[in-house]
């Protein structure tokens, strides 16, 4: 991913024709565009590729299962068309290691979760992010997701991977966060979905959410 406006597009919406026009009408005020169960499931895989024309996809499947079960998903995952995929830590690091390993060998990204950006996060996730994320980068993943709803978790993540691994940082808007916080805290990307998606404009609200970071960064 080429870092250039640090803001990645959460595209949870159902319909199809939706998600092409707000992927063609965010296309170069976004360096990313992530979609998931919600888009995949309601109108089948191609819609991957499809984006991937405009924009590059971080596909968000949270992958965690066994390693062969990995590698089949990421197989499938990369040749729909993803430039990156999102994987879970928590099945450990055989699993995680065959999820590199299927990335590497297509030339694609693993970015895996530490602590997720919502309350329950701190029910089990939290007392564990902090291994998870040195495992991480003990894997030589290409970045880390940790949550833009507290950014003393996102310098503390930054400290445990140091400055080789990227942070992605969903959570900012609706979930509470702020972009210009996450930024300064250390992420190298914010992730923004239903406060794009669900404006009147959402090209506007991604340029006014990249002014925001060029203005966090000076
Ligand atoms: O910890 C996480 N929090 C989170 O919100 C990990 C995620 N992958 N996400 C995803 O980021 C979530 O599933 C959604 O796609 C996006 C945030 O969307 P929004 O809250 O900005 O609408």
């Amino acid at each position: 991913m080429i870092k250039d406006t640090r803001l990645i597009l959460a595209l949870d919406v159902t319909d199809r024709q939706q998600a092409l026009k707000i992927a063609q009408s965010v296309k170069g005020h976004v360096d990313a565009i992530k979609i998931g169960y919600p888009l995949v499931l309601a109108t089948g895989k191609d819609v991957i590729g499809e984006i991937a024309e405009m924009v590059p996809v971080i596909a968000d499947f949270k992958v965690a299962d066994i390693p062969n079960t990995d590698r089949l998903i990421c197989e499938q995952v990369f040749r729909a068309g993803a430039d990156a995929v999102i994987v879970h830590a928590f099945t450990g690091s055989d699993s995680l290691k065959m999820c590199v390993e299927v990335a590497e060998e297509h030339g694609k990204e693993v970015y895996v979760v530490t602590e997720m950006s919502h309350p329950g996060a701190l029910d089990f996730m939290q007392k564990v992010a902090e291994d998870m994320a040195q495992m991480a980068a003990n894997a030589k993943v290409t970045g880390v997701v940790a949550p833009a709803t507290r950014p003393e978790r996102v310098k503390k993540i930054r400290s445990i991977i140091g400055d080789d691994i990227a942070i992605i940082s969903p959570g900012v808007g609706v979930q509470g966060g702020s972009a210009a916080d996450t930024i300064k805290a250390g992420a190298d990307w914010v992730i923004v979905g239903r406060s794009i998606y669900l404006a009147d404009d959402p090209r506007q609200m991604s340029i006014n959410i990249g002014s925001e970071i060029e203005d966090a960064l000076k």
